[in-house]
């Protein structure tokens, strides 16, 4: 795994599209799949989910969030249907009184499912995957769960 340094994050409305950040996951990405455990087949589980025909959750995001994509792609991967509300975060959308009473620290990504709000994008994976079990985010295996943990941790 490659050595990670970890972004010191400003209140910068792009700092989740900074350059350096970009290539450091990709590193990581591409050391990450040379060397990582085989996982189930996602795909087939996630159609699977979809046909359930689950409900909707409602998903406050922004297109160039690094923390929103990777909870819109364990709803996609989930086959749960969400309502997206973007918000333009370079034009301060998040500071609007509306949005800063459903998330007080003024970020992207907020959740709502049901009568349950959730902010922090680990956290709201974690959920999602307590929730809506299958198909699971994580591998079964120790070693590889951890693995994925830390490429989730990667900002
Ligand atoms: N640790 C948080 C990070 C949330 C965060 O910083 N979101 C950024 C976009 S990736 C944001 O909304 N920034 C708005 C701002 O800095 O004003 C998470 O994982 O949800």
């Amino acid at each position: 795994m490659v050595a990670v340094q970890v972004a010191t994050r400003g209140r910068g409305a792009a700092d989740c599209a900074e350059r350096h950040v970009a290539e450091v996951v990709k590193r990581a990405w591409s050391s990450a799949w040379s060397s990582a455990p085989t996982s189930s087949n996602y795909a087939q589980t996630s159609a699977t989910a979809a046909l359930q025909g689950r409900g909707s959750v409602k998903l406050y995001t922004y297109y160039r969030s690094q923390a929103s994509f990777r909870v819109r792609i364990a709803l996609n991967l989930k086959g749960l249907a969400h309502d997206d509300t973007f918000l333009h975060l370079e034009k301060g959308d998040q500071f609007a009184a509306e949005y800063k009473a459903l998330n007080p620290q003024m970020v992207v990504p907020t959740l709502i499912d049901g009568d349950v709000k959730l902010f922090q994008s680990l956290a709201i994976l974690e959920y999602l995957d307590e929730k809506y079990p299958e198909p699971p985010l994580l591998p079964a295996d120790a070693a590889a769960r951890a693995w994925v943990r830390g490429l989730a941790l990667i900002t």
